[in-house]
């Protein structure tokens, strides 16, 4: 688990036909598009501008370690040359695999590659439901959907993607929690062999990190665009899309500020866990260009304040309002949401920090400690509690 907790922030990337439509990763169910309406895509895929060393690195430059690339999302289509379906890149107009460049491109630029793979499939015949309509078997009686059949599928392609491309350090499996009723009917990880599939998986990668959708336990837990409210028990990892749709949604304009992405992070490796954010490549295959904005400004950051990122966790003390710390070994940092007025009181870290300064130009905090019977007086120190560290800030935020 090491690099993987050390490293703290990736990069998704959600790519496949979707990023022709522009309009969410989910727009053949989202608009009940048949086959034939989405044959379309497949037939105009044609990725000119494909060059996962630019994705790489972008992401390196944004500070993030590890990139987890769509090998096949939830319409069924596999970016790899896949023996068991024709339903892949090497068809379409582009006509080459897409993954083995991504996972060459990763290994060139140092960082760790990742596998993003549905369970579901909306277009494989033996699979219960397309997503369009209700499943197939209740329509068609017993020729309507096959799961073993279909499961034979899955844990074919997943030793294709384990066993082609060398060493893979991440798997993303969607989209079964523990315990989670499945929307489209289903059973979980009964229907995945979820068991065998770990299994396999476990033994093809003896190395690799498996997260927990599948039904069973994984490696790590996986909130989905939301932070969890404080320290899990599990090892975990937040998922965010840069504007709601992981796909790249061409219309969508509802952007996250990196500032918020920032905090994010922070807010993160505050409680323990990972950002995984995500980019929606174009049906060229770029990284559009307001994407790159917003990953050149938090690589900015980062590039100042990494050390208070990398190789960080949790800290015991509890921060001020609007504040997180994060602690590497006998370092820790505090991250200001919002700049007081000059002043910021640290309970309980009176007589346990030796020196305090700022980490964007290593300029020196001084550092006030107040004094017992200066408690409940309005003093200088605002009256804070016996123990309390008080900060004083620069008169400008820098
Ligand atoms: C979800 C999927 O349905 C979304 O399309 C996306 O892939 C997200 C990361 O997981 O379950």
């Amino acid at each position: 688990m090491t690099w993987f907790t050390h490293d703290r922030f990736g990069m998704f990337v959600h790519w496949g036909l979707y990023a022709l439509p522009a309009r969410h990763e989910w727009v053949k169910t989202r608009e009940k598009l048949t086959d034939e309406q989405y044959q379309v895509y497949f037939d105009h895929f044609s990725p000119d501008r494909y060059d996962p060393v630019s994705w790489v690195r972008a992401a390196k430059a944004a500070g993030m370690r590890y990139v987890v690339l769509t090998t096949k999302h939830h319409d069924g289509f596999c970016l790899w040359d896949s023996d068991l379906t024709d339903y892949k890149a090497t068809r379409t107009p582009y006509g080459k695999d897409l993954v083995g460049p991504f996972v060459e491109a990763c290994r060139a630029e140092g960082l760790k590659v990742g596998f993003y793979h549905s369970l579901i499939d909306w277009h494989h015949p033996a699979f219960p439901v397309d997503g369009t309509h209700p499943r197939r078997d209740e329509v068609n009686g017993e020729g309507g959907g096959d799961i073993a059949e279909y499961r034979r599928y899955l844990h074919g392609q997943v030793r294709e993607l384990l066993t082609r491309y060398g060493r893979i350090d991440y798997l993303f499996f969607d989209f079964s929690y523990a315990g989670r009723k499945e929307w489209w009917g289903g059973k979980g990880a009964e229907d995945w062999g979820s068991a065998e599939l770990l299994e396999m998986v476990r033994e093809l990668q003896p190395g690799i990190l498996v997260n927990d959708r599948t039904g069973l336990p994984g490696d790590f837990v996986t909130p989905e665009q939301y932070q969890p409210s404080g320290p899990l028990a599990e090892v975990w990892e937040a998922c965010q899309t840069l504007n709601g749709s992981w796909g790249y949604d061409r219309d969508n304009l509802d952007y996250k500020s990196p500032d918020l992405l920032i905090r994010m992070l922070v807010d993160g490796v505050a409680k323990g866990g990972n950002l995984l954010l995500n980019v929606g490549p174009t049906g060229r295959g770029e990284i559009d260009p307001r994407a790159l904005a917003i990953l050149s400004e938090i690589g900015a950051w980062m590039d100042r304040h990494e050390r208070a990122i990398r190789g960080c966790g949790p800290a015991s003390f509890t921060p001020p309002a609007d504040c997180r710390y994060t602690q590497n070994g006998a370092r820790l940092y505090l991250h200001l949401f919002s700049w007081p007025l000059r002043h910021v009181h640290l309970p309980g870290l009176a007589g346990k920090v030796r020196y305090a300064q700022l980490l964007d130009d290593a300029s020196e905090i001084r550092m006030v400690v107040s004094k017992p019977g200066e408690v409940a007086q309005n003093t200088k120190m605002g009256g804070q509690p016996e123990g309390t560290l008080t900060l004083q800030l620069p008169v400008q935020r820098p």
